[in-house]
């Protein structure tokens, strides 16, 4: 007898089997992307620490400004540009000043430290290197950047990472905090409490709670490195 194609049981057979692939194959992809996000944005969170820190051993300063910048002490860094996205919600459960990830304080961009000599409060490539307003360019504590091989960074999912550099050392409420830098994760909304830190992580009546350490009490995505100061 001769066949044209395929009779309907056939393609039923086919169909029925690829569905079945799909339904195997399609979580362990999805888990595999989310992986990589994942690994992406801790990779990325790494490689700005380092920057921080060669920074830091150059020039003596933290990139906060206090005596150098714009008037008031920056309470977050900002890794993108200032038109990129920051999460301004909190997931549901957030710890206490989740919010302020999203909202706190003055601003500045990453890149005014680590990719521009511009600490100061004047923003950008044009506003460097200005004599007694931004880090000297000559001398012990000379800029000697870029520290990162690019102007910006956002997270896998599109968001500026935020460093919580009100903690840096220099102001009085800074001991004893931890400064953090955090992608608020898949989700886009922020868990993880501003000021998490060595006092809130052994404080009995909060429990240990934060980005890197989770009671089982709460959920988040939220992913970071410690920016470690001795403070
Ligand atoms: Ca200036
Ligand atoms: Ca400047
Ligand atoms: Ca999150």
């Amino acid at each position: 007898m001769k066949r044209n194609g395929f009779t309907l049981i056939e393609m039923v057979v086919v169909l029925s089997v690829i569905a079945v692939l799909a339904a195997i194959l399609f979580p362990t992809i999805a888990k595999h992307i989310t992986d990589s996000r994942v690994t992406r944005a801790t990779n990325e969170c790494q490689v700005i620490t380092a920057a921080v820190m060669m920074l830091y051993k150059d020039t003596g300063k933290w990139p906060c400004t206090n005596e150098d910048g714009p008037s008031g002490r920056v309470s977050r860094v900002l890794t993108g540009n200032t038109a990129d996205p920051v999460p301004t919600g909190t997931a549901p459960g957030a710890r206490s000043g989740a919010e302020n990830w999203g909202s706190y304080g003055v601003t500045k961009q990453l890149y005014d430290y680590l990719y521009f000599n511009n600490p100061d409060s004047d923003t950008g490539a044009s506003n460097q290197n200005q004599v007694s307003q931004d880090y000297p360019i000559s001398g012990e504590y000379a800029w000697k950047g870029p520290y990162i091989d690019q102007q910006t960074y956002v997270d896998p999912w599109g968001n500026q990472y935020v460093i919580s550099a009100r903690y840096f050392p220099g102001a009085s409420w800074s001991a004893n905090h931890s400064v953090l830098i955090l992608s608020a994760g898949k989700d886009g909304l922020w868990s993880s409490p501003f000021d998490d830190g060595v006092t809130r992580l052994s404080a009995t009546t909060d429990g240990p709670y934060g980005p890197f350490v989770n009671d089982g009490s709460y959920t988040h995505d939220d992913i970071g490195t410690v920016i470690t100061t001795n403070n």
